[in-house]
């Protein structure tokens, strides 16, 4: 088999005992990798029902055919497991050189099951796996943990650790890698916590099998000069994902104020002209010639990088203006393993609680220095944040007097930073995302209100929304690479199945891979529900609050307006009538045939999940 090496190494923390196991190239070809795999093997072998946070949970890394080798931006890795946020299945994408590293020790996927009784590091050296004490670093946050992984193993080695965050199973924990970002905004760090896992550490020697490796070579390394060269040339890096903040504000989508308003006067001065203009370093994933982070100093003089997704939900959201201020509360979730998009949500959630009087507390928006000592709070789980720590929608069950409405999440996962008040295509795409609020699976937003009509909720929305999950949640996902040379630069998609090619020696169209996401989407949701067996439709509707005509702006572009709940249920229907899936929401049985999908057809009839 050329593309994939054909071994994931299983790893029992338990029993201290590892494998590594052989797949066929038919599983290569039906699932290809990262979402895929991650996805076929947590269906198999997790019983339903199953506690995400115990033992019986599975933490998995899973690379793919693209993984490492020498193309644009394919130094990621997907992390996958039951996620503790929303029940169902997570996964999260990270810049990595564990991508690089895992390949060149010989393997495709990681799983890593059971629970060692003392915290442990795992150390894979091509065929060997280490069961090291983590003592020195339990209790730590990422950096210092990241800075002893380096200072003991080198800085070449590939590393994800998680903070005090997942340790504490706080469940939003993510999975960080200072080589790239964060992953696994689905709950993947307290995974990682409940197992006592504190850190993987791994380093490999061994070439990736490829198809045509001089090819692969001399069409590589022009490709990564020639996305170097566009995006030079487009100045997306300049102010990176945070270029979007203004366009956001100026076309009311902005979160501000737990998303009760969709702009502010203040925006400007957290924007991407001003993080640009802060900038003190570039941060990139491996494999990359875009370098898209960028980092400041926070106002206690530590970089930080930051983001769109994390300016918007720890700033605006939470009436926070002062860019210095925000990259601090960007640095502590970074420090401790918080995911900054669920913890901005849930803070913002609190401050909108106690403000309505549904609950008590001393917080309150735009109050930076408590929202530090509250991000301390959650990740040790003290006090109130013990419960904050279980997310926005556990925290508004326990609240209750109709907070819920106001908890801004769906499924379970705390909002991506787009304010879709009266944004109903983009509202829907963050509503049928199979792992909850996350923008990663479809981002319409600009099509939407450029080249459509924002009133629209006719199929065309539907329609796009499958479109993009293909290629984002789908072809990048499995193939793993980094979606960026393709949308922010316009880098063409025919480029991946040509990739895929070299590697694989497979000639493969983009209809093969948009096959392989449908299944990939189908399976997902059998997964949601054989957890969530009394599901219906309205799992895929986002907060009621973006439906009630009280919660509507008062001036600006879209005074007056609010989401439409028929006309929302209609899109809905839009989109499962194209999927082939129900009045449910779940795939028929005809489209699980058509899928390759039978054998999962046969399990779900058996657990009484078809209708
Ligand atoms: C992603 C989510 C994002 S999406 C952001 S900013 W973004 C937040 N980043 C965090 C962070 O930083 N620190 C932290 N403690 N928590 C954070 N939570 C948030 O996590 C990310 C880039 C970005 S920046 C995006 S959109 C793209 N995402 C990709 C993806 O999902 N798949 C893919 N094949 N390519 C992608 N390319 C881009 O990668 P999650 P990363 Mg992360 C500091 O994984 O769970 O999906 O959460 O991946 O390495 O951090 O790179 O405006
Ligand atoms: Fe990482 Fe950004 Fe490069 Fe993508 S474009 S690989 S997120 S540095």
């Amino acid at each position: 088999m050329k593309g994939w090496i054909g071994r994931i190494l299983r790893i029992d923390l338990t029993s201290k005992t590892f494998k590594a196991e052989s797949f066929s190239e038919e599983f290569a070809h039906t699932w290809v990798g990262g979402r895929g795999f991650a996805a076929k093997i947590l269906y198999d072998e997790l019983a339903p029902g199953i506690d995400p946070l115990g033992p019986s949970n599975k933490f998995i890394v899973a690379l793919g055919p693209l993984s490492g080798i020498p193309a644009p931006n394919t130094g990621k890795a997907l992390v996958a497991a039951k996620s503790p946020s929303t029940g169902g299945y997570g996964d999260g994408n990270l810049g990595t050189r564990v991508a690089l590293q895992l390949r060149k020790a010989g393997y495709d996927a990681l799983i890593v099951e059971g629970k060692a009784d003392t915290p442990t590091m795992l150390v894979i050296e091509d065929d060997q796996v280490g069961f090291l004490p983590a003592d020195a670093v339990w209790g730590k946050g990422t950096y210092d943990t990241n800075d002893w992984i380096y200072a003991t193993y080198g800085e070449g080695v590939g590393v994800l650790n998680i903070g005090q965050a997942g340790e504490n199973m706080v469940r939003y924990a993510v999975v960080r890698s200072l080589e790239g970002r964060a992953g696994g905004r689905t709950g993947m760090g307290a995974v990682m916590g409940s197992k006592m896992l504190k850190a993987i550490v791994v380093k490999g020697t061994k070439p990736i099998p490829q198809a045509d490796p001089e090819g692969m070579k001399a069409v590589g390394l022009r490709d990564l000069r020639e996305v170097h060269r566009i995006d030079k040339e487009s100045g997306w890096s300049i102010q990176s994902t945070n270029a979007v903040l203004s366009w956001c504000n100026e076309v009311a989508a902005l979160p501000v104020r737990n998303f009760r308003k969709t702009s502010h006067p203040d925006a400007w001065k957290v924007d991407g002209e001003r993080l640009n203009a802060a900038r003190v370093a570039t941060y990139g994933c491996p494999n990359c010639t875009m370098h898209c982070g960028i980092a400041m100093h926070d106002d206690e003089g530590r970089v930080s990088e930051l983001d769109y997704e994390n300016v918007a939900l720890l700033g605006p959201n939470l009436e926070i203006f002062d860019l210095g201020q925000v990259a601090s509360l960007n640095y502590l979730c970074d420090d401790y393993g918080l995911d900054t998009m669920s913890t901005g949500c849930v803070l913002s959630f609190y401050a909108d609680a106690i403000d309505h009087g549904d609950t008590s507390g001393d917080f309150a928006f735009g109050d930076a220095s408590a929202a530090k000592v509250l991000m301390g709070m959650i990740a040790r789980r003290e006090g109130i944040g013990d419960l904050l720590a279980n997310g926005a929608l556990a925290a508004a069950r326990t609240f209750g007097r109709g907070s819920e409405a106001y908890a801004m999440q769906i499924k379970g996962l705390e909002m991506a930073a787009y304010n879709c008040k009266y944004i109903p295509g983009q509202a829907l795409a963050l509503g049928v995302s199979p792992i909850g609020a996350h923008h990663k699976e479809a981002w319409i937003i600009t099509f939407e209100l450029k080249e459509t009509s924002r009133d629209s909720y006719g199929p065309e929305k539907a329609q796009k929304i499958i479109d993009l999950q293909r290629i984002r949640g789908g072809l990048f996902e499995c193939v793993v690479s980094c979606r960026f040379p393709w949308i922010e630069n316009g880098w063409g998609i025919e480029h991946y199945p040509h990739y895929f090619k070299l590697s694989t020696g497979l000639d493969w169209t983009l209809d093969d891979f948009w096959t392989v996401s449908d299944r990939v989407y189908a399976l997902l949701k059998l997964f949601w529900l054989r957890e969530h067996p009394q599901t219906d439709r309205t799992s895929d509707f986002p907060p009621a609050v973006w439906f009630d005509p009280a919660n509507a702006d008062t001036e600006g572009p879209i005074a007056g307006r609010h989401l439409d709940y028929d006309k929302y249920d209609g899109l809905l229907q839009h989109y499962y009538d194209l999927r082939g899936y129900d009045r449910r929401g779940i795939p028929t049985r005809d489209t699980l045939h058509r899928l390759g999908l039978s054998a999962e057809a046969v399990s779900a009839e058996e657990f009484g999940l078809l209708r």
